[in-house]
């Protein structure tokens, strides 16, 4: 289709899917996150697979200087960006709100709220200009139904959900469309991050239950995406089969 598509926190699971998906679809691809060396390997394997053009740029989103820097480059490369999908985010931790590490704290509100405010905030004046444009925001079924130990990943996901909200309503006037995207769970690379790198934990979140795939969410928001001008998703809940709620999930053998 040719458009300009921004993902952040493309080196990985959901994003890294979502390259693919939008490159297969002949989309260009704009990707980032902080991994230099996946963001090469995913853009060299995408320009061999499809031809389109991948373009990469290391970036922290929570660094607003370098964010203002990056946004700039990519205008000055891309000219426009037609979908901006803010997707970078983690969990960090999974403990009593009491017990929690306040870097853990700061970091997962930098990332997931401040990252995608300040790309957000430099990307959407192009939008409002060119009167057209697309952003897709990744929450989570943890913007609703708050669980135990993730009560501020949970209001960040929340804070997402109600930022789209505000942001649709500030562009009502205009060939603009925002859509949240909430996810259940998903088997990513996420709770590896949660637990710190902890391979045995974050296995054990996915044991006994048939977990969406990146792709699934993927496609999903390529779906979202090739919505005729006049259609706008404004939010979508996906859940595995075995999901009911935020953290309400059957697992085969359980006790
Ligand atoms: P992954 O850990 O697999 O991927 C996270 C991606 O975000 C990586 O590409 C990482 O890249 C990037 N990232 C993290 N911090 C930053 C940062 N400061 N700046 C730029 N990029 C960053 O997790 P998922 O794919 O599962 O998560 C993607 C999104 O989906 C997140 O917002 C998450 O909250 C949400 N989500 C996940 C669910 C799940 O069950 N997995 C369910 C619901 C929502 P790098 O390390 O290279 O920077
Ligand atoms: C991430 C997935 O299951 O921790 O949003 O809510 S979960």
């Amino acid at each position: 289709m040719n458009r300009n598509i921004f993902i952040t926190g493309a080196t990985s699971g959901i994003g890294k899917e979502t390259a693919y998906a939008f490159a297969k679809n002949g989309d260009n691809v704009i990707l980032c996150a902080r991994n230099g060396e996946k963001l090469k390997e995913i853009k060299i394997d995408i320009d061999r697979k499809y031809g389109t053009n991948a373009y990469v740029f290391i970036l922290d989103v929570s660094k607003y200087n370098d964010v203002v820097k990056t946004v700039k480059k990519v205008m000055e490369d891309v000219k426009k960006v037609d979908v901006l999908i803010n997707n970078a985010g983690l969990a960090l931790g999974l403990d009593k709100f009491q017990d929690y590490d306040i870097m853990d704290i700061e970091k997962m509100i930098d990332t997931n709220m401040k990252g995608l405010l300040y790309i957000t905030r430099q990307i959407l004046p192009s939008m409002v200009a060119n009167d057209e444009g697309h952003i897709i925001n990744i929450g989570s079924t943890a913007g609703i139904y708050a669980y135990a130990g993730a009560a501020v990943y949970c209001a960040t996901k929340s804070a997402v959900k109600v930022l789209s909200d505000g942001i649709r309503i500030d562009t009502i006037d205009k060939n603009i469309k925002v859509t949240t995207v909430q996810p259940g769970i998903v088997e990513t690379n996420f709770s590896n991050v949660r637990f710190h790198g902890n391979m045995e934990q974050a296995k054990k979140v996915y044991e006994g239950i048939e977990a969406l795939k990146p792709e699934d969410i993927a496609n999903t928001i390529l779906y979202i995406a090739n919505q005729p001008k006049h259609v706008q998703i404004s939010d979508i809940t996906i859940m595995a089969t075995n999901q009911a709620t935020g953290f309400n999930i059957y697992r085969k053998n359980q006790k």
